[in-house]
Formats: structure tokens, sequence, C-alpha cells
């Protein structure tokens, strides 16, 4: 049944190529880099590796605009590369997820540049026309990345539809020769041996006035012609019967693991799309918690203080709201966010391990199947380098581009957003050692190195038993011995209590109880407000057992 399917009580970790490893000193993360480390998963304990885009790319978002769905990227390596890692991977048990970017590709992939020559071109109709309007665009919808959604094409005289950059066209599904393309060359990877896919930005696939209707303009809510477009466009009226019929054409003959990142889903949107029978996909990426540092309808950069009862209130919805008819996944960070201990944590040197340690319990100990981004299990931290030439991320410079040169804001200002949410922070390399640039790499980086590499790396953790490394590993282990982390409901409680978060798991047989305290005092446990602790057995601390049962007077 469902419910023993083994994506259930794995962990997935996700590498990002460019910033893992790189072997050949070019000081861009490669295949074979990743290959060489594929011990360090393995002692973490990992199931299944999410590798974010390897494909042909002329990296206009490092990778996600692919120009090649069936090559490698040259910086990264060959295709037998690609084999040699992927056999790597398999001896040690561990699967391979692939990236799916098909909502776009590249605007130098083959299709796009034969269907942006002539309206009459067999591919034209591979992407997302519209006529001028008033001889300019369409509509009021800002891209992802900053300007117009929109970009004019010369030999046709027509717009196309770009949600991310004009070198990231999105592709028009509604045309059954797309849909035959994207299937086909999901077999390609699979009958290579991959187990599943991340599918990227899957729910925006179906544009609603492709179907019926005409084209809205987006609501305004910020200064400026442009205006954010993709609550226009999510779940669109298509897409669950896109995602059946991907189901039927190529998952339902694969054994496979599938997540779909979903921007703006609600807890009723994953549920169908996550529903056993009726649904189509394994799991989601919801973005609800990530968006509770953000003032309201504003965009990610306009900076608010995270109020603890707001993410309770926030993963509990999902974790009640997915019990028993779909499934949740569990993320902290990626690439494009912030570090979470520099983010819902503390990373100064008095709290950052304890902090990273607090921050993976909470999470790991909920219904749904991790995932850990590299250097996440190192407790990695943000950068906050003092000007935007530091910075390589095309969202973060657009935005600082169009907030400084047209909205007016000032700099400093600008910054402290990028500080605090900017991708670069997830994207600086991979910290392996003590050595010059952290062991990533023997010559320059594309992106700086943290600085604090000298005491934050991999070979440090392994080699301290205390460490974040180790509390991860041990929370991978105990999802696989204990049955009440895979099934349990869960239940929150202390729902008001600002600084901590407290649940409950339960199936039955065992209950686990989870107190996570977000602050940086010492916090005194509201006793008739939790179920006993007599006779409770201690499972995992973020300090040391004798320092964690003295504290509280309570285990008695
Ligand atoms: O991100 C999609 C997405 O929703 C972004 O808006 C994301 O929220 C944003 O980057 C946060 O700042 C996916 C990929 O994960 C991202 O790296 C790509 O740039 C994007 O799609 C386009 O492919
Ligand atoms: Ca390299």
């Amino acid at each position: 049944s469902s419910d023993l399917r083994w994506w259930k009580n794995s962990t997935v970790y996700q590498i990002y190529p460019r910033s893992f490893c790189d072997s050949n000193g070019d000081g861009i993360g490669d295949i074979p880099g990743i290959t060489s480390k594929l011990d360090h998963l393995k002692t973490l304990g990992v199931d299944v590796v999410w590798l974010s885009p390897v494909y042909q790319s002329p990296n206009d978002d490092n990778g996600y605009d692919i120009s090649d769905y069936r090559a490698i990227m040259g910086e990264f390596g060959t295709m037998a590369d690609f084999d040699a890692m992927l056999a790597g991977m398999t001896e040690r048990g561990i699967a391979l997820m692939m990236d799916l970017v098909v909502n776009h590709t590249s605007d130098e992939h083959d299709w796009f540049r034969q269907a942006r020559s002539s309206r009459d071109n067999p591919y034209h109709d591979y992407y997302i026309w519209q006529e001028p309007v008033d001889g300019r665009e369409p509509n009021n919808w800002e891209s992802v990345f900053s300007g117009s959604a929109w970009t004019f094409n010369e030999a046709t005289g027509e717009y196309y539809l770009h949600m991310f950059s004009p070198k990231q066209p999105d592709l028009n599904w509604e045309n059954p020769q797309v849909r035959a393309e994207v299937y086909d060359l999901m077999h390609f990877w699979f009958k290579k041996g991959v187990r599943g896919f991340r599918m990227d930005v899957i729910n925006l696939i179906s544009k609603p006035w492709l179907t019926h209707g005409t084209l809205p303009d987006a609501p305004v809510v910020q200064n400026g012609f442009f205006q954010p477009a993709i609550d226009m466009v999510k779940h669109g009226p298509r897409f669950m019967e896109f995602m059946r019929e991907m189901r039927r054409e190529v998952l339902d003959h694969y054994d496979s693991i599938t997540v779909g990142e979903a921007p703006c889903a609600t807890v009723q949107e994953a549920r169908d799309i996550t529903h056993p029978e009726t649904g189509a996909l394994d799991m989601v990426f919801q973005f609800e918690h990530m968006d509770l540092d953000s003032q309201s309808g504003k965009g990610k950069w306009a900076l608010k203080a995270l109020q603890l009862p707001d993410l309770k209130a926030s993963l509990s919805r999902w974790q009640s709201g997915l019990h028993g008819q779909g499934w949740n996944s569990l993320y902290w960070n990626n690439h494009d966010q912030p570090r979470i201990v520099s983010r819902f944590g503390d990373d100064s040197p008095a709290y950052r391990e304890r902090s990273a340690k607090m921050l993976a319990t909470c999470l790991h100990l909920m219904q749904g199947t991790p995932y850990v981004y590299q250097g996440e299990e190192l407790g990695m931290t943000n950068v906050a380098w003092p000007t935007i030439d530091h910075y390589q991320d095309i969202e973060t410079r657009n935005m600082y581009r169009v907030a400084t040169q047209e909205r007016g804001q000032i700099p400093a200002r600008v910054m402290r957003s990028i500080h605090a949410k900017g991708r670069d922070n997830a994207r600086t390399p991979m910290q392996w050692t003590v050595q010059a640039q952290g062991g990533f790499t023997s010559g320059t980086p594309w992106l700086a190195v943290n600085d604090n590499h000298t005491h934050i790396n991999a070979e440090a953790a392994l080699a301290d038993p205390q460490s974040v490394f180790h509390h991860y590993r041990q929370l991978i282990a105990l999802r696989k011995q204990h049955p009440v982390l895979v099934h349990g409901r869960y239940e929150l409680l202390l729902p008001r209590h600002p600084h901590l978060f407290a649940y409950l798991r339960d199936d039955g047989q065992q209950r686990l109880l989870v107190l996570c305290n977000f602050s940086g005092q010492f916090q005194r446990l509201p006793l008739t407000e939790l179920p006993t602790l007599k006779g409770a057995e201690p499972l995992i601390g973020n300090l040391p057992f004798d320092e964690w049962q003295m504290a509280p007077d309570t285990l008695a």
C-alpha cells in the first residue's frame, strides 16, 4: 500500500553542483567532484540525492536555463562522468533525483531558436506569444527576476512570456508535442537509472488564459507598472490534468520519488497534487513557512522579524492538512533560501551549533520526507558582503538595480535585504576543510568561500562527536528506527508560547514529545499544559543528556 512507499522514511540531500566540490581547479564545482565526496553522504546516512541541474546551459540562472536536456554542462564534466557518479551512488545505496526544469527552457535551446525565427516555424507554438497592446507589453506582469515578464521578439513582432529571466522563455504546455517531449526526456533519464525528479516551479505550467478567457492584469501591490504575477498563473485550469497525464505516461512505469516545487501552493492544492490515488506527485515543496519573515504581499525582500507562533501555526496546518491524505516535504534550506541557522536561529559563536541542532530536530521529527541542503549538516551560515559586486545571483543583481535605480531605495537598505534573503547565502562553496578556499577548489572559486570555513568545515565536524553533522546523522537514523516518526499523527502543543515550539507524535504504540527552545534564554516548561514527562526516556537533544536533564527540574 501507499503507506509503505520507500521514500517515507528516507532523507534527501540536495547538491548544488556549482558549489559542492571542484575537481580540476577551475573554481567551479563539477561531477567528478561530487563523485569524490560520496562517502560524506554515506556517513551522513542519506537515502537520496537531489541534484540541481547539470544539463547544458548558458548559465543565466546557474543551470535553471537549459539548452539541451540530454547533454551535460561542459563545466561540470561529461556523460561518462555522470554515469560514474550514478554508479558510485548506486553502490552506496543512494538513489538519484534529477531536477526537471520544464516550465521554461533556455532561449538558447534549439526549440526556442526555431520558435522565434518565424510565426510559421513548427516550433513557434512550443512557447507562449502575445501581440503588443498599444505598442507595449501585453500586460503588467513582472518577472520573478524583476522587469517585465514579456520580451519583444523582432522577427515575429510578438512578445514571449518568461516568468523568470528573458533567457528563460515559458513552454506552452497546451501543445501536446511539448508534453510528449517532456515525457520522453524523463524516460531517457529514468532508463539511465535515475530514480526520480524534483520538478521546478511545476505548478506554473498551465497558463489560465490559454485554456479560456483573456489575459488579465495582476493586482497592483507596489510602485511602478510591473506587478508580481505568480498567483495569476499557479495551479492553472489544466495543471492537474497535465500532472495525471505525466503520471500515466511516465511515473507509473517506475518506482520513483517525485517532489514538485509549488510556490504559493495552498494545503488544499498540495493535497490534490500528492493524494496517493487521485494525485500525481509524492510531495511538494511549499513556501508558506519561507514567507513568514517578509511583510505580507510585499515580496521576499521586505523584511520582517519571524514571530514563532506564526511558524508553529503554519507548519502545523501543513502537518495536519496532509496527514493520511498526501505527504509533506520538510525543508529549511535549498539553493534559493538563506541559511536557516542565520535566519530562524542564532549563528553567533556561542549559539550556532546548539541552534542548528535545535532547528534540525524541530523539522526532522515532523511527518514528511526531510531534505538537507549541502552545508546545512555543518551549520553553515549566511554571508554579508559590503557591496553588490560581490554577488552573482541574477535575482539579487536585478533586484538591486531596479530597487536603487528605479524605485529610489537607499543602497545600504537594499544590501540589508540581500544579506538576509539573497540566494548567494546558500551558494557559497561547501566548506570541506580548514585549508585555503575551504578545500572546495585549488583555484579561485566562482563565488567567495565564507571566511568561517576555518572553524566550520566537514573535516572538523566529522572529528567532533558533538558536531551539528553527527546530530543530523542521528536524526536521519532515528527516522529508520522509529515508525512513529514516519506514521504517527502530529499535535501542536503550546500554540501561543512565544519561544517554545512543542509538539507530539503518536502512532498508538509510541508517543514522542518534541520541545524546541527558539530563544537564547532558559525557558521554564509550562508543565500543566504538557503531557506528563514521568517515565519518559530522552531520545535526542541539542545538549548532552546530562546537561539537559539537569536543567529543567521536570523529569523526576
Ligand atoms: O525557483 C522558483 C521560485 O519559486 C523562485 O521564485 C524562488 O522562490 C526564488 O528563487 C526565491 O528567491 C526555482 C528554482 O529553485 C530557482 O533556482 C530558479 O531560479 C527558478 O525556479 C527558475 O527556474
Ligand atoms: Ca571544476
